[in-house]
């Protein structure tokens, strides 16, 4: 027992920031407020990882905002789009990419802080499951039409804010 204590001890130590997903990387990361008012809003973004591992984000935090999570939208029965939390998290696979984009995977920002103004930047810490952490900066820009700079026409859910 005291072994083993003092092993998890040492390990955290020792343990930095990165190093099992080395690969991930995020671009063109930028968010969406509906008001300078508004109390919640969204982040989008490319993931790339070109490591040799699956890239599991389990988590993810900000100053910004109370509460921080990986959601995602879900057509329902009536054919209603809804936006929920993700129980299983985001995985960036191993040589690939995976998009956060409107009407589709995103990060929610509940209960903002502070006023964030349009060209402001704020950090996203993302969780890995392997305990490892990356910080990715994102830009408030509520003029960004959706899929700028991405494929058009994926039949993606239109009408919503994020
Ligand atoms: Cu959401």
């Amino acid at each position: 027992m005291i072994r083993t204590l003092s092993f998890a001890a040492t390990a955290a130590l020792f343990t930095m920031p990165a190093l099992a997903c080395e690969g991930f990387s995020a671009h063109d990361a930028y968010a969406r407020f509906s008001t300078s008012m508004s109390q919640s809003g969204a982040a989008f973004m490319a993931m790339d990882n070109t490591g040799p591992a699956d890239c599991h984000i389990i988590g993810a935090r900000s100053e910004v905002a109370q509460r921080t999570e990986l959601h995602t939208h879900v057509i329902d029965d009536n054919g209603v789009a809804r936006m929920m939390q993700v129980e299983d998290g985001f995985t960036v696979p191993a040589g690939g990419d995976h998009l956060l984009q409107r009407g589709s995977d995103h990060i929610m920002l509940m209960g903002l802080t502070a006023p964030l103004e349009q060209g402001e930047s704020f950090d996203i810490t993302f969780e890995f499951e392997d305990g490892t952490e990356d910080t990715v900066t994102v830009t408030v820009d509520n003029e960004r039409m959706p899929m700028q700079g991405q494929m058009q026409g994926h039949g993606m859910a239109h009408g919503t804010d994020h």
